[in-house]
């Protein structure tokens, strides 16, 4: 199956600079010569165009540049959608993670039953009314199932994309309130850091790629990079110490090349203006390899 790159340099989700240059700085990681060497076709398909922070105003402090936000989720709708249909592999590069809301939306035209397993140290199920921050990056979540804004919950004219029983949350250790309670209203499964300490990486993915593939389609990895521990990347908007380890990140995405199940990821919160020397982008290009199926025998 050919890989097509899709950069989405997004900043209008969150409230920090530089995440927009998100797609450059994993493609200066080489993500398309390190995946051909794995034998596949890679097509980088180029950039969806984002405005300026600069040229737009924020007319709704719950939804920070709603209008904006749904238009690139439209236009990489359609791209995700189009790729898709000539069979390939979508790579999603962002940009903050109100580009999911897009990219979903767009495999979910063709693979209509689509489970979601959605790596991040938050749940990114807030609305616009629990929503703290106002921040889209906060809302993707509930928006895939159908909860929250009408506009962004119909990206691509249909609703909800997912079902709640085929989305698994890994890596949280940074939950809202109200967050909580919709999680737990919607019945998500979410595996916090206790889980992976406690069951260990292993169980905890072999439990999420169970549920994400029970009567789907495909799984979508959804990988926020913040999921990752900040000492292997540093460079996201919102850093929560005691994430999930390189060498766990590794095993699960190895683990999801094995079940054959993942159809299309996205890469988000790459931020190289936080970073140390692009350590967060080459982080991202080291497990995309495993979860293509990169390995050491
Ligand atoms: C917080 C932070 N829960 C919010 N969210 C995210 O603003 O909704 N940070 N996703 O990366
Ligand atoms: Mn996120
Ligand atoms: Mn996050
Ligand atoms: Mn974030």
């Amino acid at each position: 199956k050919t890989v097509s790159i899709i950069g989405v340099p997004m900043d209008l989700g969150q409230g920090r600079r530089g995440v927009d240059m998100g797609p450059y700085a994993i493609r200066y990681a080489n993500i398309k010569e390190r995946i051909e060497r794995l034998g596949r076709t890679v097509k980088d398909q180029g950039n969806i165009n984002v405005p300026t922070a600069e040229t737009e105003t924020i007319e709704n402090q719950k939804l920070k540049y709603l209008p904006e936000v749904a238009r690139v989720s439209e236009d990489l709708a359609a791209k995700v959608g189009d790729v898709v249909r000539q069979g390939h592999f979508p790579i999603i590069l962002g940009g903050d993670h109100s580009i999911s809301i897009g990219s979903i939306a767009g495999v979910t035209q063709h693979i209509k039953k689509l489970g979601v397993i959605w790596f991040d140290a938050h749940g990114d199920m807030n609305t616009e009314e629990t929503t703290p921050s106002g921040n889209i990056h906060g809302m993707p979540l509930a928006t895939c199932i159908g909860v929250g804004n009408e506009q962004l919950v119909n990206i691509g004219g249909f609703a909800p994309k997912l079902r709640p029983q085929n989305v698994v949350i890994v890596g949280a250790r940074s939950i809202d309130p109200e967050e909580r309670e919709l999680i737990k209203q919607h019945g998500i499964t979410c595996y916090t850091m206790h889980e992976i300490d406690k069951l260990g990486i292993a169980k905890v993915m072999e439990e999420a790629i169970r549920i994400a593939s029970d009567g789907t389609d495909g799984i979508h990895l959804s990988l926020d990079l913040d999921s990752i521990d900040p000492d292997m990347c540093p460079g996201v908007g919102t850093p929560v110490l005691g994430g999930v380890t390189y060498r766990e990140g590794h095993l699960a995405m190895e683990m999801l090349f094995q079940s054959d199940k993942v159809v299309s990821c996205d890469l988000v919160e790459v931020n190289p203006i936080l970073d140390e020397h692009n350590k967060t982008a080459r982080t991202a290009v080291d497990l995309v390899c495993s979860l293509l199926g990169e390995s050491v025998m």
